[in-house]
């Protein structure tokens, strides 16, 4: 079959794929050579995309409740209730919370319908909690959303700052530029409150009290102006500095003082102004850590003032740098798929409102900015929001306040969900579930980090009844009285318009300008290859505002209050290397579960022991929100007094690691993005009366107890088992079969085996106080035809070898494995650990771990 290039489903880096269907429905990919983004690689997750593009759990009919129709009944529907809703109360009662996953195509059409032809800005995005801050401190200082930099930079930048991104883990090819870089002769500051493996790999490791980024970024801008670093011409032809902006950000930023607000060394810091000076060349990453935080567009312009008042801005190696999280987070700025903006980078002012009205050909246009994410469900919350349609995400989960998120869809009226997955914990809210198509099926255009933008490309046919997203709000569009306005055959179509809107009426007074593909063909539209708009963005020193100068804002840090005793902890959330957010792709891929496979409560082993944790046992974290159960991680590279939960475990996977339920629904005043990153918290032990395991091989509703998460394995599932009452309770979930059991009363151990026609079904696992085998060699076991006492022992007869946790999923090297031959052979650097056990050296996202393991071993041998 013939090979198809399109663009990973996951990242904002935008890596591009060669992809080669294999079957029906299954796909070889590797990375493609030749897209400037990656340049043939890619990580763990782009890897093993071909493990996720099954069907299982695919949503493959349009639903109104749990019944099966056709398509014109719900787009019939849908279209009535909307049409209702807006006509008794008006187009501010309607909203749509879609998505950075939708391609640019899906997103035009949904803003246009709702921004000209509902009249409401009420479209928001998950965007809002991943990149609004950016956007907001872009248009502060540069008058538009422009990231003015590209992956190039890094390859000349001389210093890499990495400011609240653990790019090793969420950036993995951007990180291995960076590391090529590095080995080149570049430093890498990596400013983060966790040691992370990003962190690890860094010159210097500034791990700061978190939120105190602000306070640093003056500090070192004061530092600057004090040893004359600052651009004087850079600053007096392309920069507007304020009255004060002086006496503002140099307040409070001597060094001690500064060590003093970030709870770091000051020798660290002078390190790191000593590096910044000498290093013209600067390129500072920033993601999450700046900008979820409820003073995120500070955090944002304080790190664009420094890098404007230096002049490390516009020219090659020299730049601020939002790194974006989704696939299409980009795509979605540019069609204006926030609640802030209108369309193509412009706002709400009479004239763009005037001129896009115009241009749509249509009846109405939204007169002002819509309600952001967390307002937007505030509202759904007080019965406002009479229709909602979510589309491409999953704010059950990922909203913070997620249980009052689940109230307000519980009373909204009307809930329409477009979705892939047909079991999500967000559908059983939607009154319609509308399936889309997927990766794989799809077809359009994203935009990556760098302002590339690429296509995606179908590889198969679209299963069942999945439409593109496109093609379901077109349908509504037109059932709603625009039929006229919503005639798009393509996205082809609809790139074209969304190209020239972009153009129309510009004449320079905006970059993002596609005037070069306004009349893309059919043809050429299918063969674009990927291009970066906007060129060098900012070359020339001119800025997109009315006079052509960039802006420094004046910010200070806020004080930082000391802990409440209820709440003695501040919890930090964000993402594992292997999984994707809420998990509904990669929690299919037992490769991809086996680097992080239970939710886990990482926390300073000080503090572990101050609150009676033990490693490996359970947890319970509560903030003021709610609370939810953890394992517990030791975790050195915790600060005191913070701990840190990841973002992707749901009430598909897992009793427990809820963390969505956790932070506040407090947002940042300017961007409206959440401060997921700092909320206050409690953690107590959670001592279960027995713990243990099941493996199936067919899939199998969660098991109900205190503790069961679901990990993928190869032909199978594994559940970790822990809870309080009769744990013969989870024996009735057991699928039928032939049963083999064992009991150990004085340990309270039972095993049973499920057998069917003599091969291995199920089997669970549970003891009081015993141990409990290891999990590998019964899942090999699964279909197989195995012996009953080996089986109820929970091992093969004889010795063998334990490889350890797999560190290296692309070769299945296990922790012992490297270990040991890192002794045995002599092994020093990451390189000569591929060169012995291939390990790190394809994807290479496990290579920041062989560099600790090495490391450690290293340690322990001189020590
Ligand atoms: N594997 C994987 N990769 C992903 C994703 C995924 O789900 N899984 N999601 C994608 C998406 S949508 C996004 S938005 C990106 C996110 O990518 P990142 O932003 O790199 O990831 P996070 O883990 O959310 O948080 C980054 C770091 O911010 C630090 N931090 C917390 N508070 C502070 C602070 O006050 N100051 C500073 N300086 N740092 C702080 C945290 O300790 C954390 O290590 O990842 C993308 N890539
Ligand atoms: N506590 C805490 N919360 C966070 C964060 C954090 O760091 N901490 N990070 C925030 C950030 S940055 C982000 S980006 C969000 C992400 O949070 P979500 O957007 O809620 O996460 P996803 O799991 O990616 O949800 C995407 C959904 O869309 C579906 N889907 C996938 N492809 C398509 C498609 O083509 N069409 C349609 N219609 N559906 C599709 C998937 O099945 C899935 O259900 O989480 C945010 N929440
Ligand atoms: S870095 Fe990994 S997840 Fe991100 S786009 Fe590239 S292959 Fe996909
Ligand atoms: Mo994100």
């Amino acid at each position: 079959m013939a090979e198809i290039r399109t663009t990973c489903a996951y990242c904002g880096v935008g890596c591009g794929i060669v992809a080669k269907r294999t079957g029906e429905r299954s796909v070889d990919i590797k990375g493609d050579p030749d897209h400037p983004a990656n340049r043939g690689k890619l990580c763990s997750k782009g890897t093993h995309l071909g493990e996720t593009v099954g069907l299982e759990g695919r949503l493959l009919h349009p639903m109104i409740g749990r019944r099966r129709v056709g398509w014109d009944k719900a787009l019939d529907l849908v279209a009535r209730r909307f049409c209702q809703a807006i006509a008794e109360h008006g187009p501010d009662s309607v909203a749509f919370y879609v998505s950075g996953q939708l391609l640019t195509e899906d997103y035009y059409v949904a803003n246009k319908l709702m921004k000209g032809f509902i009249g409401s800005a009420n479209i928001d995005t998950n965007s809002r909690l991943c990149m609004s801050s950016a956007v907001a401190g872009h248009l502060r200082a540069f008058g538009e959303d422009i990231v003015p930099a590209s992956y190039d930079d890094l390859d000349v930048a001389d210093l890499i700052v990495l400011v609240g991104s653990n790019a090793a883990w969420c950036h993995p090819i951007v990180y291995q530029r960076v590391r090529a870089r590095c080995d080149a002769g570049a430093k890498l500051v990596v400013i983060d409150p966790r040691r992370t493996e990003t962190a690890e790999g860094a010159d210097l490791h500034l791990a700061i009290r978190p939120g105190s980024d602000v306070a640093l970024m003056n500090g070192l801008l004061t530092h600057c102006r004090a040893e004359g670093l600052l651009d004087g011409a850079y600053l007096e032809r392309s920069v507007a500095v304020p009255d004060r902006f002086w006496d503002t950000v140099s307040e409070g930023s001597d060094l001690w003082s500064v060590a003093r607000a970030c709870d770091v060394p000051a020798a660290d810091l002078r390190r790191f102004y000593e590096l910044f000076a000498c290093h013209p060349r600067t390129v500072t990453l920033f993601s999450q850590g700046i900008n979820q935080s409820l003073r995120g567009t500070d955090q944002v312009n304080a790190i664009l003032n420094l890098h404007l008042a230096t002049g490390r801005i516009g020219k090659p190696g020299a730049a601020p740098f939002s790194i974006t999280g989704q696939p299409n987070a980009m795509g979605g700025r540019e069609v204006g798929g926030l609640a802030s903006s209108l369309a193509a980078h412009m706002d709400f002012a009479p004239e763009n409102r005037a001129n896009v009205q115009r241009f749509w050909g249509a009846p109405t246009i939204a007169a002002k900015p819509g309600l952001k994410a967390v307002d937007l469900f505030r509202a759904v919350g007080e019965g406002r929001i009479k229709a909602l349609w979510i589309m491409a995400t999953n704010p059950a989960v990922s909203m913070p306040d997620a249980g009052a998120v689940r109230d307000a869809l519980a009373r909204c009226p009307f809930v329409v969900v477009s979705d892939v997955i047909s079991d999500t914990d967000t559908s059983p809210f939607a009154h319609v579930r509308l399936p889309a198509a997927a990766w794989g099926e799809k077809d359009g255009t994203v935009t990556n980090s760098e302002r590339r933008i690429s296509r995606q490309r179908a590889l198969f046919t679209l299963p069942g009844e999945a439409r593109p997203d496109w093609w379901i709000v077109n349908e509504v569009a037109r059932r709603m009285g625009w039929a006229d306005a919503f005639a798009y055959s393509r996205p082809a179509d609809i790139f074209r318009e969304h190209a020239r809107l972009s153009a129309y009426r510009n004449g320079g007074a905006r970059l993002f300008d596609l005037s070069g593909h306004v009349a893309i063909g059919n043809d050429a539209y299918d063969a674009l290859a990927p291009f970066r708009w906007g060129g060098e963005a900012l070359a020339d020193g001119v800025y997109p505002t009315s006079d052509g100068r960039a802006r420094l804002v004046p910010v200070q840090q806020v004080s930082l209050t000391a802990p409440l005793s209820k709440w003695p902890l501040t919890l930090n959330t964000g993402r594992y290397r292997d999984q994707w957010h809420t998990m509904s792709r990669t929690g299919l891929s037992p490769k991809l579960a086996r680097h992080r496979e239970e939710p886990l409560v990482e926390v300073h082993p000080q503090d572990a022991v101050a609150f009676g944790l033990r490693d490996g046992g359970l947890a319970r974290v509560s903030t003021p929100q709610g609370a939810s159960l953890f394992r517990v991680e030791f975790a050195s590279g915790q600060r005191l007094g913070e701990i840190f939960t990841p973002i992707h475990w749901t009430d598909r996977q897992s009793s427990g690691g809820r963390t969505g339920l956790l932070p506040r629904a407090l947002a940042d005043p300017h961007s409206g993005q959440p401060g997921f990153k700092s909320t206050p918290a409690a953690v107590a032990a959670v001592t279960p009366a027995w713990r243990g395991f099941l493996i199936s091989a067919e899939a199998m509703p969660l098991p109900e107890c205190l503790w069961a998460t679901r990990v993928a394995v190869p032909r199978g599932v594994l559940f970790e088992l822990a809870g309080d009452g009769d744990p013969h309770a989870i024996e009735a979930a057991l699928p039928k079969g032939e049963r083999m059991e064992v009991s150990d009363r004085a340990r309270g151990a039972r095993r049973v085996a499920v057998l069917r026609e003599g091969r291995l079904a199920a089997m669970l696992l549970v003891t009081e106080s015993g141990l409990l085998p290891r999990r590998e060699w019964l899942i090999d076991q699964l279909g197989q035809a195995v012996a009953g006492p080996a089986l109820l022992a929970g091992a093969p007869p004889g010795p063998r070898e334990d490889a350890g946790a797999t560190v290296c999923l692309c070769f299945d090297v296990g922790m012992n494995t490297l270990i040991a031959a890192i002794a045995r052979q002599r092994l020093t650097t990451v390189e000569a650990v591929g060169a012995a056990l291939s390990a790190g050296t394809n994807c290479g996202s496990c290579r920041p771990s062989i560099r600790r393991i090495l490391e450690e071993s290293r340690n322990a041998a001189n020590g």
